[in-house]
């Protein structure tokens, strides 16, 4: 059996689809894991999905899958614009990562226009709604 992809998700994500649709869409984080699983399965791949609102467990999932998994598709959340520590999470570990984002941070607030992880990842996939990480899986599939 491969190892999984990994799909991290960071603060908030957990209320997808309960408030601001406009921005994120009417998705919850359960759907948008079936669509997750169902996009793995097509690429023969099999993922661990989770969501932490805490930095740390984030850091701890990211190593977790430099151990245990084949790649890292995440998506940081707010801590995409403060966290050098998910950075170097993302640094300390041997598999491909791709950064994902729902919206399009580089339209929205000047704070957005940051990434820390970016500089960490091997790509970024934004603004395409849920599809950002369908996407994400394809592009980590094509990098192992
Ligand atoms: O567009 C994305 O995926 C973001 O990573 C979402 C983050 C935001 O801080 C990033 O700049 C871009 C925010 C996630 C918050 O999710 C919510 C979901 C429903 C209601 C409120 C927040």
């Amino acid at each position: 059996m491969s190892k999984p992809i990994f799909v991290i998700n960071g603060p908030n994500l957990n209320l997808l689809g309960a408030r601001e649709p406009e921005v994120y869409g009417a998705q919850t984080l359960a759907d948008i894991e079936a669509l997750c699983v169902e996009a793995a399965q097509a690429l023969d791949h099999v993922i661990v999905f989770v969501q932490s609102n805490i930095e740390g467990e984030l850091v701890d999932f990211i190593q977790q899958a430099g151990r245990e998994g084949a790649a890292i598709v995440i998506n940081p959340a707010a801590y995409t614009h403060t966290s050098v520590a998910i950075h170097d999470a993302l640094k300390s570990v041997d598999v491909p990562s791709v950064e994902i984002h729902l919206s399009q941070p580089a339209k929205r607030e000047s704070f957005r226009r940051r990434s820390y992880v970016a500089e960490a990842v091997h790509g970024t996939i934004s603004g395409f709604g849920a599809d950002s990480y369908v996407l994400g899986l394809q592009a980590v599939s094509n990098l192992l």
